[in-house]
C-alpha cells in the first residue's frame, strides 16, 4: 500500500498521508512518497490541494520507532527530508487546505500550519509534541505558529506542548472551521472547488505577497506588489476577468 495516496477531482488534488497504524507518522518511505506527491501537485492542471490523513490521525510527525536504538544525525534528517518537503508544500503557487481529521502532532502540526487554511474535524487535536520528547519545534513550527498566533501564544503553546482541541484551535483562529468528523472530506471538497476555479496565478502571487508582508518595509512591499501585479496582468485570467466584467457575464478562469 502506498504511504501517500493522491487523487484528483477536477482541479483539486487530495494528498492523503497513509500510515494509519501510527497516525501517519513519517518514516523514510513516506517522506519520499510525499515528495513525489508534492511534485505532482505542481502541475498546472492542479489548481487547489487538500492535505489530509488516512484513518483517525492527520500526522504525528517523526515515527519514533526509527529512534528506538539511536536517533542519528537529526539535523541532517531535517535538512534532507522534512525541510525540502515543507518548502515544497509552502512553495505551491495555489491554495492548500489542511483537512485535519485527527491528531496533528510534531512535524505533522508544522505541515498543517504550513497550509493556507485549516479545516478541522471536531475530533482533531493539535499537539506541539516536540517539547514532550526534549526537542525544539521544527519543520517550520516556530515560523508558522508565531505568524499565525503571535509570540505570546506561540511561546506558551509550543513550550507547554499541550494538546489543543479543534474548538480551542478555532477560537484561536488557527483553524478556519470545525465540522463533524463524517463531514470533513465533503466540506474540504466544497471549500477547495471554488478556490480551484479562481485565477490561480493571481492567487499564488497573493500567497507570496502575504508571506513577504511580515518582513518588508512598506516601500519594499509596494514595489513587490507592482512587480507581481505586472505579472498577474500578463495572465489569460486577467483578460478573461476584464472581458467578463465588460460583457456582464460570469468569468471562466483557466488558471493560465
Ligand atoms: C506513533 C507516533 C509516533 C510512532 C503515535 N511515532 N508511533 C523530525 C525529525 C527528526 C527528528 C525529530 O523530530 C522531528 C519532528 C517531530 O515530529 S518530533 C515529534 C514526534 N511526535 C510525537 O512525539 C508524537 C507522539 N504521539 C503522541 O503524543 C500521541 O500519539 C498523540 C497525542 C499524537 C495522540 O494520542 P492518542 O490519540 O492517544 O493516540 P496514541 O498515542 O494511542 O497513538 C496511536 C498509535 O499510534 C499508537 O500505537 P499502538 O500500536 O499503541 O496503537 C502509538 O504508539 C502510535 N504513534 N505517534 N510519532
Amino acid at each position: 500500500m502506498a504511504e501517500v495516496e493522491t487523487q484528483s477531482d477536477g482541479g483539486v488534488m487530495t494528498i492523503t498521508l497513509n500510515r494509519p497504524e501510527v497516525l501517519n507518522a513519517f518514516d523514510s518511505a513516506m517522506h519520499e512518497a510525499f515528495r513525489a506527491a508534492l511534485e505532482e501537485a505542481r502541475k498546472p492542471e492542479v489548481r487547489a490541494v487538500v492535505l489530509t490523513g488516512a484513518g483517525r490521525g492527520f500526522c504525528v510527525g517523526q515515527d519514533l520507532n526509527e529512534f528506538k536504538d539511536a536517533a542519528g544525525d537529526i539535523g541532517e534528517r531535517l535538512r534532507s527530508t522534512y525541510n525540502p518537503n515543507v518548502l515544497a508544500l509552502r512553495g505551491l503557487e495555489k491554495p492548500v487546505i489542511a483537512a485535519v481529521n485527527g491528531p496533528a502532532a510534531g512535524a505533522g502540526l508544522s505541515l498543517a500550519c504550513a497550509c493556507d487554511l485549516r479545516l478541522a474535524a471536531s475530533s482533531a487535536t493539535f499537539v506541539p509534541a516536540f517539547i514532550g520528547i526534549g526537542l525544539v519545534p521544527d519543520t517550520g513550527a516556530t515560523y508558522f505558529v508565531e505568524r499565525l498566533l503571535g509570540y505570546s501564544r506561540a511561546f506558551e503553546w509550543l513550550c507547554s506542548g499541550r494538546r489543543l482541541s479543534a474548538a480551542d484551535a478555532h477560537a484561536w483562529g488557527l483553524v478556519a472551521e470545525v465540522v463533524a468528523e463524517d463531514r470533513l472530506s465533503a466540506r474540504a471538497a466544497e471549500l477547495a472547488a471554488p478556490l480551484a476555479a479562481l485565477p490561480t496565478r493571481a492567487l499564488g502571487l497573493t500567497k507570496r505577497l502575504l508571506e513577504r508582508a511580515a518582513v518588508s518595509s512598506l516601500e519594499e512591499q509596494l514595489e513587490l506588489e507592482a512587480e507581481f501585479q505586472a505579472e498577474a496582468a500578463r495572465s489569460e485570467d486577467f483578460r478573461e476577468g476584464v472581458n467578463a466584467f465588460l460583457e456582464k457575464r460570469e468569468p471562466r478562469f483557466s488558471g493560465r
